[in-house]
């Protein structure tokens, strides 16, 4: 352990404060800059003033600051070319290392390199390997100087602290001191992300692959602002944590408001939950605000690191695969191969249109988009290149990089903020691609996936579950062993062969490739699993393609499946197969009867759909349909019917929520996909939207305003818009702060709005737990207004014992949208407000 580290398990270490605004203070003219042209720059301090700065230290250190940072910021060459110092980056560092170290003694010092002026990201105005090298510079001085760790701070693009580390590194190979830790400090804007779009959790799991000392947030906003952000890292990080603040949000005169005593105590709360190991301040901050804080901090424990690593892929937005999401779908259509009309687009060189079937594919519910430029004709390096320029502008989520080429897949990564997955490497060449794709992974952080494939010349793809499940053990034993790629980045394929062809090899194959995966997944639970589905019906007629692929899929989740490659909009709902059908595929995939492929292949060549048509069902099972099958066609027509013998709120609470209690069942049972719930989701939307006008509004006067919202982390929405409908009708003004909505935002809605009551819902078992966290927030912020909330997951007894414990004001449980009315009339009687 180093001794960093071995202080670190004892106590938690204070930061210094600020030096800008030290400097500031310090009343400094030109001359001390070493003349007009270098009249701002700091950096040049240390040279030309360094016992301004050597003050700055003491003042801190005898404050009580464990650990001062060097006055190191703005060294980034191509920042110091607007005072003509761009080649003084080492000096400046290396003296600034050597001034800490001097007035630290025993304490410890810490490399600062801030973000530079520029981003690769957001203003483009700076590519990778020039970061690279500028932060191999710095860090370089900062080496030489004696430092005893690197932290790259107040940064707002995560590429821009991928490529830093890079640079970082190679500073480290060359001086010998790949020992010295790497700390990363990020600042989180008041929108609740880093500039370049990526929340906290997504950063942590974009860096896995760094091995961070430390990760944390400065700057930016005061403490509070920070609160919900810094519970998730500390949640799952595995290294050290850290937090310096600003002394609050500099007002319009750029003054900070947190005086030391008050800073210290909005961090008590970060301290006494141990969420953090480090705690110093940033802007605004003063050697009183240190001491303050040292006071704090004196004799408190410190945060315990996470025990184990999240496993997970990040875009912007970081994606668990994990047993209530999956299989996570991968949209197949950004691929050359996959796709005749993204090919096309490419081939014409319209590369935004292209980028727009990634983004229509995840409106489509894709949650991972696989991309593959590998048209033979063209120069596939440069087709990924300009390709991924325009896709990562769209989305959001994780991206799948498919590429035999090694240097198409690291152009590729250079464009990826997060944690990308690699598609794909395998034993076929032997260690080739391991060897040639591995450090890919290492330098800029990938999960990967493996085929079950390898170098057999016979029979190198693995058609049986017995070879599947070895070439898996060999490729896992290799890679976590020899190439140090940590067991949850892999992904095994372990392949899907076409069972309608006729070719003999592959009769009987999709029992193996199901057998096989269950073997994988019972071997290697701490590793995914991944199947590009719709190879299974290749060469089978259009129509039973979809029927063979839905059904496939069933099987392939039911045995453990983690990722499936699909169209999703080209999928036959499972449960809406004919009974018939389904046993088709069945014996075409488990090889049952004399010839399933004929039989399969004569039913779908003239097939007309068989439905059972609506309108021989009665008119509340053919309302209940409409919700189950994601349809639209003919609703309204019912719903007008149904009108003229049932009130709006009948038919919601009576046929569309016995439909929609349906799907949740077949949904838990594997039996619909995602994809087919939202459209479930999207014809209840129409069918309220449709009711809506119809109902009562009560004529009153305006009885209360209510702020709702969707607790952060959720996404489902209907029950509370139903709510928000109902209090609408019923003489209360409804602010509707919308989905995923962190205590922060309604800590500012309060403020903002003014409202007599929140409604909170929720509908996943995490999300119950979230409106403790939420109930702990509004209670710190002294927020006491009644708090109601609903949602599938809650019950009366969590809501008295767990929510209601931690909240500061009256907590209601609400069963349901009138439950909820119910309760709030007894609250608030009809007095005017407005
Ligand atoms: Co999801 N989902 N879903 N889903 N989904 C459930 C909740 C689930 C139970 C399904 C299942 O497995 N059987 C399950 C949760 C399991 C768990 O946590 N243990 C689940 C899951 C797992 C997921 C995903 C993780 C799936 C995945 O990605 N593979 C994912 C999560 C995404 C996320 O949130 N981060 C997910 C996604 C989705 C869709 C996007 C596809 C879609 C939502 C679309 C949308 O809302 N815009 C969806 C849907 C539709 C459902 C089901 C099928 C239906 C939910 C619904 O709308 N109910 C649901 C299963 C089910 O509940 N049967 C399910 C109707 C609605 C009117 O009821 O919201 O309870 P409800 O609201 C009621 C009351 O609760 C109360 O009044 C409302 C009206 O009477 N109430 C309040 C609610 N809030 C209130 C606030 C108040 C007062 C009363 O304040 C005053």
């Amino acid at each position: 352990m180093t001794r960093l580290a071995d202080a670190l398990a004892r106590k938690i270490l204070v930061l210094d404060g600020a030096m800008g605004t030290m400097i500031q203070a310090a009343g400094l003219g030109a001359a001390d800059f070493g003349g007009e042209r270098y009249e701002g720059c700091n950096e040049h301090l240390n040279v030309t003033r360094p016992d301004v700065i050597r003050d700055i230290h003491a003042a801190y250190l005898d404050a009580g600051a464990d650990v001062v940072s060097t006055n190191t910021f703005g060294c980034a060459p191509y920042v110091l070319a607007e005072y003509g110092l761009a080649d003084r980056a080492h000096a400046l560092c290396l003296g600034a290392a050597r001034l800490a170290r001097q007035a630290a003694g025993e304490r410890f010092v810490v490399g600062a390199m801030g973000p530079s002026t520029r981003s690769i990201t957001v203003t483009r105005n700076v590519t990778l390997d020039e970061v690279a090298a500028a932060y191999e510079v710095q860090a370089a001085g900062l080496l030489d100087g004696g430092v005893d760790a690197l932290l790259l701070e107040t940064a707002q693009d995560t590429l821009n602290l991928k490529a830093a580390a890079l640079g970082v590194r190679r500073a480290q190979s060359a001086a010998r001191r790949t020992d010295v830790p790497l700390m990363v400090s990020a600042t989180i804007e008041p929108m609740g992300t880093m500039l370049a779009g990526q929340g906290v959790e997504a950063l942590y799991v974009s860096l896995q692959h760094l091995g961070l000392f430390s990760i944390g947030l400065n700057c930016a906003t005061g403490p509070e602002f920070m609160t919900d952000h810094l519970r998730s890292l500390a949640a799952i990080a595995t290294c050290w944590t850290s937090v310096y603040p600003n002394a609050g949000l500099p007002d319009e005169r750029g003054q900070y408001g947190e005086t030391p005593q008050s800073l210290a105590l909005k961090l008590a709360r970060f301290v006494d939950e141990h969420w953090v190991n480090f705690v110093g301040g940033c802007c605004g901050t003063t050697p009183e605000h240190i001491r303050a804080i040292a006071r704090l901090v004196a004799g408190k424990a410190p945060r315990v690191p996470a025990a184990a690593e999240p496993q997970a892929v990040s875009g912007i937005e970081v994606l668990y695969p994990n047993d209530d999401n999956r299989p996570v779908f991968v949209g197949e259509r950004t691929n050359v191969i996959g796709s005749r009309k993204f090919k096309e687009l490419v081939v014409a060189d319209r590369f935004e249109d292209a980028a727009e079937i990634g983004r229509a594919q995840v409106r489509a519910s894709a949650q991972v988009l696989d991309v593959c430029l590998a048209n033979p004709d063209r120069d596939e390096a440069a087709d990924m290149d300009r390709f991924m320029r325009e896709l990562t502008r769209r989305v959001k989520v994780p991206l799948m990089i498919d590429s035999t080429d090694g240097a198409v897949l690291e152009l590729a990564l250079r464009h990826c903020q997060g944690k990308a997955i690699v598609n794909s490497i395998n034993l076929e060449d032997g260690e080739e691609r391991f060897e040639r794709v591995a450090p890919l992974l290492r330098a800029y952080g990938a999960a990967v996936v493996v085929g079950c494939i390898d170098e057999n010349k016979q029979q190198g793809m693995a058609v049986s579950r017995q070879r599947k499940l070895a070439i898996a053990e060999r490729s896992h034993e290799l890679l976590t062993r020899k190439y140090g790629i940590p067991a949850r980045d892999l992904i095994f394929d372990p392949l899907v062969f076409p069972v309608g062809t006729g070719d003999a090899n592959y009769v009987g194959s999709a029992v193996e490739t199901i057998e096989g995966l269950r073997a994988i997944k019972a071997r290697f639970p701490e590793c995914k699993t991944i199947l590009g589905i719709s190879n299974v019906s290749f060469g089978l007629p259009p129509a039973g393609r979809e029927v063979l692929n839905g059904v496939f899929l069933y099987h392939c989740t039911k045995a453990g499946l983690d990722y499936a490659i699909i169209n999703t909009e080209r999928l036959e709902r499972y449960p809406s197969i004919p009974e018939e059908e389904r046993r088709l595929a069945e014996d075409l995939l488990e090889n049952r009867g004399g010839d399933p492929v004929a039989a399969f292949a004569a039913h779908f060549r003239d097939r007309v759909k068989t439905v059972v048509p609506r309108d021989t069902l009665p008119l509340d099972e053919r309302l209940a349909r409409y919700i189950v099958e994601g349809s639209r066609d003919g609703l309204l027509e019912d719903l007008d019917a149904k009108l003229r013998e049932a009130a709006p709120l009948e038919i919601i609470n009576g046929p569309l929520m016995r439909g929609m209690d349906e799907v949740g069942r077949l949904f838990n049972d594997n039996q619909l996909i995602v994809a087919e719930v939202l459209q479930s989701a999207e014809a209840m939307k129409a069918a309220v939207a449709h009711l809506e006008p119809h109902m009562e509004k009560a004529d009153s006067a305006t009885r209360g305003v209510i702020v709702l919202a969707t607790v952060k982390g959720d996404v489902h929405d209907i029950g509370k818009n139903l709510v928000e409908i109902i209090f609408g009708n019923n003489g209360y003004r409804v602010i509707n702060l919308g989905i995923k909505v962190p205590p922060e935002d309604l800590i500012a809605a309060y403020r903002t709005h003014k409202p007599d009551a929140f409604g909170l819902s929720g509908l996943l078992v995490k999300s119950a737990q979230q409106m403790v966290v939420t109930a702990q927030d509004l209670k710190a912020a002294g927020v006491e207004i009644p708090l109601f909330v609903g949602g599938a997951a809650l019950t009366r007894k969590f809501t008295a014992t767990r929510i209601a414990a931690e909240y500061g004001g009256l907590t209601l449980y609400a069963k349901d949208a009138m439950d909820g009315l119910d309760l709030a009339n007894q609250l608030f009687s009809a007095v005017t407000r407005e």
